[in-house]
């Protein structure tokens, strides 16, 4: 049985950006559970689904959170399971404030952080971690890769088509 995604966000107003992460794991026919749950406001929530996540099927826990981004920290500290933090951005720094609280763990507790709102980059790493022990999850992004290798190859035709 195909070990499941968790994708954790801090508020409903991440929403918008963790679709793209959603949308691309259901392309790959990964099951998936989303919730809304904060480092800050549901502290107990969430660290009791980070404790519990490995023994409930998921083989990886992708967070998404704004401005002091603690989830992808807090949710790591309390599994083994691998986690990837999306940073998301906000008005005031951009989402610069969540890249450094993210990517800036200290050792001992990794969190693997994807760019500024890179949800779809996220999906696919956990896929990708999915897929060390799944060989038709790995053909399925083999077969990705190339089709976006030929899509480039076809602009750049077209576009060489209309320069000369
Ligand atoms: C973070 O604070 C959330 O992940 C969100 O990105 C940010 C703002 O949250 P709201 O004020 O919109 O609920 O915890």
């Amino acid at each position: 049985m195909n070990k499941k995604v968790a994708i954790l966000m801090g508020s409903d107003s991440d929403l918008p950006i963790v679709n793209g992460a959603i949308s691309t794991l259901k392309e790959f026919g990964i099951s998936t559970q989303v919730h809304i749950m904060s480092a800050h406001r549901t502290p107990k929530e969430a660290s009791d689904f980070a404790t519990n996540a490995k023994s409930n099927g998921f083989g990886v826990i992708i967070c998404a959170a704004g401005k002091a981004a603690h989830l992808a920290g807090v949710i790591a500290a309390h599994t083994t399971l691998p986690v990837i933090g999306i940073p998301m951005k906000s008005n005031a720094l951009d989402g610069i404030d969540a890249l450094l609280s993210t990517v800036q763990m200290p050792k001992g507790i990794p969190v693997a952080t994807v760019a500024i709102d890179g949800a779809e980059n996220a999906a696919l790493l956990a896929i990708q971690i999915l897929a060390l022990s799944d060989e038709t999850l790995a053909l399925k992004l083999e077969e990705m890769r190339n089709k976006m290798t030929e899509d480039v190859k076809a602009k750049d035709k077209k576009l060489q088509s209309q320069l000369f």
